[in-house]
C-alpha cells in the first residue's frame, strides 16, 4: 500500500456510553493506547466506573506498513463539543451502539444525526455490541432502520464484541473498503 492511496489516514471511533469505543481501540492498535479515562458520574457510574473525557489514541499498521490512526469520542453528550473537534481531518467513522443500553436503535439515529455532516463527506460502519447480553434489537432490525434513514450506500452493520480484535479489525476493514476497495488489498 502506498500512502497516495491513503492522503489522510484518521478514523473515528464514536457511539453510545460504554458500547466499547475505548476497548475497541485497545483491542486494535499496534501500539499502546491513550487514553483518557476518569471517574463516572450521574447515570453512567450505574453502567459502568470510569468513562471517556477527551479521547482515545490509537495505532493500526496496515499490511503494507500504512498507519492508520484510531481517534475515540467520549460517549457521554456532555463531552459532545469534542465529537466534532476529533473528527476533523478524518476519513470515516466507525459507530458503535452497545445493544444492552435501552432504546439503542433511537442512539443509532442519534449519533447518525449528530455525524450527518461528517458522513456525508466520508463513510461509516457500524458496530453492535453487547449482543451477547442483549439479543434484540437483531441486526436485522439495524438494517431495516437504516434502510428508512435512506443514508446511501447503505452502511454495513455487524455484530462486534470490542474486546476481540477480529471483530473490530472486520468493521474497519469494511469502512476502509467503502473508502477505496484498494486500501485493504494487502
Ligand atoms: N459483554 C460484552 N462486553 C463488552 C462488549 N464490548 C465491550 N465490552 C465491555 O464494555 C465495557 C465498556 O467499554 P468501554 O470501552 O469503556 O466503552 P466506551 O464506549 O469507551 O465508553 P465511554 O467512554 O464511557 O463512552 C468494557 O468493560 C468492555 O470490556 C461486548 O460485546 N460484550
Ligand atoms: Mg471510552
Amino acid at each position: 500500500m502506498r500512502s497516495d492511496r491513503l492522503p489522510h489516514n484518521k478514523i473515528i471511533f464514536s457511539g453510545t456510553v460504554g458500547a466499547g469505543k475505548s476497548t475497541a481501540i485497545a483491542s486494535l492498535s499496534d501500539v499502546k493506547p491513550v487514553s483518557t479515562e476518569a471517574l463516572a458520574s450521574d447515570a453512567t457510574a450505574q453502567m459502568k466506573g470510569t468513562t471517556t473525557v477527551a479521547m482515545d489514541y490509537g495505532i493500526l499498521f496496515l499490511n503494507g506498513g500504512e498507519k492508520v490512526m484510531l481517534y475515540g469520542t467520549p460517549g457521554q453528550e456532555r463531552f459532545s463539543f469534542m465529537w466534532d473537534i476529533l473528527a476533523e481531518g478524518g476519513i470515516g467513522l466507525v459507530l458503535l451502539i452497545n445493544n444492552a443500553a435501552p432504546d439503542p436503535l433511537h442512539h443509532l439515529e442519534k449519533y447518525l444525526h449528530s455525524f450527518k455532516g461528517f458522513i456525508a463527506n466520508t463513510a461509516v460502519a457500524i458496530g453492535i455490541t453487547h449482543m451477547d447480553r442483549s439479543l434484540m434489537p437483531t441486526l436485522v432490525d439495524y438494517r431495516s432502520r437504516l434502510t428508512q434513514i435512506g443514508l446511501m450506500p447503505p452502511p454495513a452493520v455487524f455484530r462486534v464484541d470490542a474486546r476481540q480484535r477480529d471483530d473490530v479489525a472486520m468493521v474497519v476493514k469494511a469502512l476502509l473498503y467503502t473508502l477505496n476497495p484498494g486500501l485493504i488489498d494487502a
